[in-house]
Order: structure tokens, then sequence, then C-alpha cells
């Protein structure tokens, strides 16, 4: 395949988002969907503006790449309605409520007026955050309901419009960068109730008989960035929602460029520039490899199931159900979550972003205090194993995760054993020393066996949320690849590179020096056939190892075995290049030569591409001819 590459973050439906938020809260949801593709693209197309050098770039991300922790703040007057409308519970986030709940927006900006946050406290939120071990900051300058939180001087829906009557920007970055934190700013490129924004909602009732003007939209935009440049001068900027359909190509790379030039420091994530057509997959071939689409990728409510070390990313995260405060949302993941959460970000080598969601006075929700509190404790002891580390070098760990720095391997602990011992697969670096962060009582054996080395370690875990293990090592880690799998005897196996290809553009794909497949599986009416003989009898599983990235699941296939046929549908594998066998079913062949022949069930039907496909295998059932 082309590698189409997927956001599987934004979802089209209420439902769709909600499920992601569902799912985030159970265990072991920690494995979602990879974004590897996405991500790669990112940074395939981060190729800053011609003066920056790698090096200048490695620079200015530095200090947000040692970071790891952040903290996101939804705050604007959707907070002081707190998810309800005339006395109704509007379902989904509360930073949406205009749209979701079809608010005329005459009567959304009037109810704005009475928001008066009495109860801020700038200084308190910044030592939380200090305390709960953040390191920078990013709030909602503006939402997408054009409600800004400073005194803008291209808008009325402000700060100075309100009954706050005051900057609300100016304290909190006073407090943070007082605290030692880095202050971002969130802009979103869309205005819900702006004259002149084109996606104008169907309930927006406060512009009858005029007609956006895009130039006059795209000065505006242009206003605030520069009004936000000059008087927070933030050390991110967070934008977000390019996909929008107003928002054209144009745009997003202008309004890029204008950040660069205003702000030459700041770390800008990827959604402004519109590098994917609407929310559908982006191609990597469909993005010009020079254009600049940001610093870093932002999966939204998700950890990328696989590492993506060489790539800057960040995973945004709310504590319950919603980004802007909702008295009705208590469904707060458990601080164990959390924790777990920021390890398993870490693991794979990303930033994870907070969110808290202060209600229309000014007061963050109680249990986001508590958990915050939980997770300052945890980096108090850990924090050597998550700041300034790097993807670990042990990625499959049954029993939890590892980061890495120079000479030292953290292992995190989820699951402790309970015969004191920790395999450590592959890991072929001698371990010089270990010992558990935090407890440096603690004995921690290594122990050797012919198959890999173990940690012995003592019966009761110290931390039941992670418990962090140092590793001492000599020079970078080596790993040694997992022994290949035992294949069942007698079972035969129809390679990519023997089979015959019919039909669009499918064809052979070389992955690693021996790893090939078939890709390209585009067109409805392409097949794969081998020629097998069986010299008797026997009853077999046909298992098919493909691929298949999230998002181009669901179409049916067939194998047609001689005059026999079975059929299943393709499932994610979670991207184009994870093989996974599967196992289509049982039938009984031979003795003589057939036809083995993989095709699309329903030609007509297929959407996107099939499947990506390593190899057939006729497993033959043991016991049985
Ligand atoms: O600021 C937070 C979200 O409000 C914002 N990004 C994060 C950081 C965001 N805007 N749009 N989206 C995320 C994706 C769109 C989701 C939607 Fe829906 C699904 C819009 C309509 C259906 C979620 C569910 C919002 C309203 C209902």
């Amino acid at each position: 395949m082309s590698r189409p590459l997927m956001w599987p973050v934004l979802a089209a439906t209420a439902s769709a988002a909600a499920a992601c938020a569902q799912d985030l809260a159970t265990e072991p949801r920690l494995e979602r969907p990879g974004l590897r593709e996405q991500m790669t693209a990112v940074v395939a197309g981060a190729a800053s503006p011609a003066p920056e050098t790698p090096a200048q770039r490695d620079a200015r991300m530095a200090w947000w790449r040692d970071a790891r922790f952040g903290i996101f703040i939804h705050w604007g007057v959707y907070s002081r309605l707190e998810g309800r409308w005339d006395g109704k519970d509007i379902p989904s986030v509360g930073e949406w409520i205009m749209e979701t709940g079809k608010i005329p927006a005459s009567a959304y900006v009037r109810e704005a007026r009475a928001f008066n946050p009495t109860a801020y406290d700038p200084a308190s939120w910044a030592a939380l955050f200090r305390d709960a071990g953040a390191k920078y900051v990013v709030i909602t300058s503006r939402h997408h309901d054009g409600f800004c939180l400073w005194d803008s001087k291209v808008s009325d829906f402000d700060v100075m419009g309100v009954a706050a009557g005051r900057d609300l920007l100016a304290p909190l970055k006073r407090e943070i960068e007082r605290q030692g934190l880095k202050f971002g700013l969130y802009y979103s490129i869309m205005d819900w109730t702006h004259p002149d924004w084109s996606g104008r909602r169907a309930w927006n009732d406060l512009w009858p008989g005029r007609a956006p003007d895009r130039a006059a939209f795209d000065a505006y935009i242009d206003a605030q960035l520069r009004e936000l440049a000059a008087a927070y001068d933030p050390a991110v900027v967070w934008f977000d929602g390019e996909w929008e359909d107003p928002w054209t190509v144009e745009e997003g790379a202008r309004t890029q460029a204008l950040t660069r030039a205003l702000m030459p420091h700041a770390i800008v994530n990827d959604r402004c520039v519109k590098a994917r057509p609407g929310m559908r997959p982006r191609r990597q071939r469909e993005q010009a490899m020079d254009q600049d689409v940001g610093d870093f990728g932002t999966p939204e409510q998700e950890v990328p199931r696989k590492a993506l070390p060489d790539v800057d990313w960040e995973t945004c995260l709310t504590m319950n159900d919603t980004w802007g405060y909702k008295a009705s949302d208590t469904n707060f993941k458990s601080t164990r979550e959390l924790i777990r959460t920021l390890v398993d970000v870490s693991s794979k080598g990303g930033n994870l972003l907070l969110n808290v969601g202060p209600d229309g006075l000014g007061r963050i929700p109680e249990p986001s205090i508590q958990r915050l509190h939980d997770l300052g404790a945890w980096l108090k002891v850990n924090g050597e194993a998550i700041y300034a580390t790097r993807a670990g070098p042990i990625q499959k760990l049954s029993w939890g995760r590892s980061t890495q720095r120079d000479g030292v391997i953290y292992l995190h602990v989820f699951d402790w054993p309970r015969d004191g011992r920790l395999p450590l697969p592959g890991l072929k670096t001698t371990v010089k020393k270990a010992r558990v962060v935090g407890h440096p009582d603690l004995p921690v054996r290594t122990l050797v066996t012919e198959e890999q080395q173990w940690l012995e370690v003592p019966g009761v875990a110290p931390s039941a949320d992670a418990t962090v293990i140092a590793l001492e090592i000599d020079g970078p880690p080596v790993m040694v690849a997992p022994p290949p799998e035992k294949l069942t005897e007698g079972t035969i196996v129809l390679g990519a590179g023997d089979a015959r290809l019919a039909g669009g553009r499918l064809g052979l794909e070389q992955r690693d020096a021996d790893k090939q497949n078939i890709g390209y599986w585009t067109d409805g009416a392409a097949t794969a056939s081998w020629s097998v003989t069986l010299p008797a009898s026997t009853l077999v599983d046909v298992v098919l190892v493909l691929s298949c990235l999230p998002g181009a699941e669901g179409n049916d296939f067939q194998v047609d075995l001689g005059d026999q046929h079975l059929r299943g549908t393709v499932r994610s594998t979670g991207s184009w290049e994870e093989f996974e066998p599967v196992t289509c079913g049982r039938l009984r062949l031979g003795p003589g030569t057939i036809d083995l022949t993989v095709r699309a069930a329903d030609p007509r039907a297929m959407h996107f591409a099939l499947m990506n496909l390593q190899e057939v295998r006729l497993v033959p059932v043991k016991g049985t001819r």
C-alpha cells in the first residue's frame, strides 16, 4: 500500500468521540491503533522554514522533548454553563455546548456577559501544576466559540466585554513562569461567533443577511496572533480546528508562516496547516515533503500503539470525558491510570498534555487537584525515569514499560511478579547493577539463564501504580530479535513472492531483506493465486498472514480452494506494517493439485484497500489426516 495516513483521533461523530473517551477509561486500552504513519509524515514534513538547520531545530525543541508532561487548560465562558442549557444536561464535551446544544449565538453571547471568575487564583494554579511535576502549561486563549481570554482589540467577544473585565492570561503567564514552567497558548482557527467565519453555524443568528468576508477573517486571525505574540510570547502555540471545511490550504500555510515569523522560538503543533483532506486519512505522498506542517503530532485522547521514537508527538488527554468544565461529568480516570498513561507515553517517546477544566469561577475541580497531587508525589520519586528520557529499548513487556537515558534503562513495573521474577526479553546487554528507584535498600538481583536475563525482586511492589527499577548498563542497550515463530510441522507456506497477481496495481512490496508482501490491493477485482499440491487428503487450517491499517478494515475477503470457499472480514492490525496470522477456517484438501486464490468477497463493495498479504499457510490439524 502507499501507506495512507489515518487520524483515528478526531472522531467524526459524538458517539465515536464518546467511545474514544470510554475506551480510555478501561485497561488495557493503553494499546490503541497506531499513528506511526501519521507521525512519520509529520516529521517528514516538519522541515522548518529554510533558515533553521536540524541542529537549530533540536535546540529549539530541547526543553519540550525533555519536559514529557504538560497541563492543558480549557477555560472560557462555556465553563460557566457547566454543560447545562435551559435546565437540560447537554451531551458531549462542555466546550462544544454552543454547537451541541444548538444555542442561538445571541443567547450564548448574552449569557457570557456574566462570566466573572472571582475565585481565579493563578498563583495557586501555577503551584498546583508545578507540584504535579508538569513542565509546561497550554491554555485556551480562544476556543471555537470565539471568546477571548485576553483584551483583544479586534474582538468585542472578549474578557473586556464580560463581567471579568480584565486580562486573564497575563497573570497566569506571570505565575506559571515564576514557578519555572513554560507558558503556551491554544488558539482555534475557527470562530463560531465571528461575522466573517464562513463556517457559521445555522443557529448563529448574530449576523442576519451579512455574507462572511474571507479576507476580513484572515486579517482578524493575523491581528490576534500578533496580539498574542506581543503580549505573551508563548513557548507553545497549539492550533486547533484545521480540518474545518472553510479553512483552506492557503490560510493554513500563511498562518503557519506568520506564526514562525512572529514567534520563531515557539514550538507549534500540527493543526494549523491543512495537511489532510478533512478528517479523512492523509496520504504521505500527497504531502509536499518541504512543507512546514508544525513541530509535533497531536494524537487526541489516545496513545499510539507503538513507540514513535524519532518523531515529536504529544498525546492530549482529559481526566474525565470533557475538556471544558461540566458539572455532571464525574467519570474521572484513576490516578493509577493517569500515571500509567504518562509512563506509556514516555516509553514510546512522547509527551502527555493532561487537561484540567476550571469552572466559571476559576476553581479547578477537586478530583483533578487530587490526581495532580498524586501524580506529583509519584513523579517526585520517579521523575528521573520520565524527564529527559527517551523511548524505551524493550518495547514488548507484558508486565510494564521501559524508558532510557545514557547508561540507564528504566523499567516501570505495572504488574509485580508473583514469583519474584521479572523477565527481560530480548535484552542482550549485561545489566551491571539494578536498583529500585526511591527504595535503595530494597534488594534486586540479576539472573542470567540460557533463555534471557531476569530480575529477582522482593515480594511486594513498593508502588502499586508503577514501581521503577533502574538498570545500569555500559553503552547503548543491545537487543536480540525474538526467536522466529515455530510453525507446526507439515505446514505449507505460500509466500507473496510465489503468487500469481492479477488486477489493478496489485504488486509486491519489499519490507526487510527477507520480508515481502502483496500490497496496493485497491482494485476490488484483484486476485492473488497459487497452485498447491497435497499428496494425501489432509484436514488443514487456512491462515492468512496479513496487515491492515485502522480505518481500512471491514472489507470481506474470500479464499477459493479448488471448489471450496472460505470467507472472512479484514480486521485492523494497527498499521500496514504489522502482520498477524488470521485463521480463516478449516477444511479438507487433497490429494492432488488445486488453485488457491485470495480475493475481495464482493469486488464492487470493496472500499479503500483489502489488505497487505505476506503469506498463506495451510496448517495440518494435528492427529488427523
Ligand atoms: O479542545 C478540545 C476539543 O474541543 C477540540 N480539540 C481538543 C483539544 C476538538 N474540536 N473538534 N474536535 C476536537 C473533533 C471534533 C469532534 C466532534 Fe463532536 C465530534 C464534533 C462533533 C462530533 C465532540 C463530540 C464534540 C462535539 C461532539
